[in-house]
């Protein structure tokens, strides 16, 4: 007889008030969809370490805050090996490599050149609101391990996009043109990385739908809070369909 803890019965009440039903995490089909999944964050929380270190070179008045944030990622990382261990999976960090490669690129770029603004909308806005929005699919779906831990991990995040949304607004008059620019290179960056990651999300009972929108309203928050209006938020989100 099925017990609460049985897969077949155990749900999870999500905020609209309807239950998301978790899946068997010991399947091999799990398995190998989460070691795509688990080593995109590992990549991802190891490259949010080097993105923050190198935007304290580029922001010396904010080099150690910015090393503390950088510090906080590698925990995180830490925090998500041990999660793919528990489960007893390997991660493809080759995948993970190759899946978080134009943007670092870009990334790097702007970090050589000095367009802090560009640095800051893809490390501090676009990749953690894209961490913020996935998280909170994952820990409605996840393990009872990942899921503590990934609740801390959250957390954490939005002080690093608070970060950027602080700098941004404060510096919004000089950088508003380069924002706009970086904004229509990277959206849609991010917008194939999510098509990428859909199909082994779902596996993982994570909706692709559902992540979009999570994404999209984490976005155009941490754009309203930097200080553009409607307007330019609507013109920004487009750089993500067209
Ligand atoms: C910045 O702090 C971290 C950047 C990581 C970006 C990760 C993107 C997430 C892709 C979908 C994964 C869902 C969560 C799974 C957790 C094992
Ligand atoms: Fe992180
Ligand atoms: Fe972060």
């Amino acid at each position: 007889m099925p017990t609460l803890e049985s897969p077949e019965v155990a749900t999870l009440e999500i905020p609209d008030g309807s239950a998301a039903e978790l899946p068997d995490f010991t399947t091999d089909e799990y398995k190998d969809a989460y070691s795509r999944i688990n080593a995109i964050v590992i990549e991802g929380e190891q490259e949010a370490n080097d993105n923050f270190v190198a935007i304290g070179s580029l922001i010396p008045d904010d080099k150690e805050e910015l090393e503390k944030l950088g510090r906080m990622e590698l925990k995180h990382k830490r925090g998500f090996i041990a999660c793919g261990r528990n489960l007893g999976v390997k991660p493809d960090m080759v995948f993970a490599k190759k899946f978080f490669g134009p943007l670092h690129e870009n990334f790097l770029k702007a970090a050589k050149e000095g367009n802090i603004a560009t640095t800051l909308l893809i490390q501090a806005i676009l990749i953690e609101s894209f961490a913020i929005s996935a998280y909170h699919v994952y820990i409605r779906v996840a393990d009872a391990f990942a899921k503590k831990i990934t609740q801390g991990v959250v957390m954490d995040e939005y002080l690093h996009l608070n970060y950027g949304e602080v700098w941004l607004k404060e510096n919004l008059s000089t950088c508003k043109e380069e924002l706009m620019k970086a904004n229509k290179v990277n959206l849609p960056l991010i917008r194939s990385m999510l098509e990428q990651v859909a199909n082994d999300a779902s596996v993982l009972h994570m909706d692709k739908e559902e992540l979009m929108e999570e994404f999209m309203i984490a976005y155009q928050d941490a754009l309203t809070a930097i200080g553009l209006d409607n307007r330019e938020i609507a013109r920004m989100a487009l750089a993500a369909v067209v």
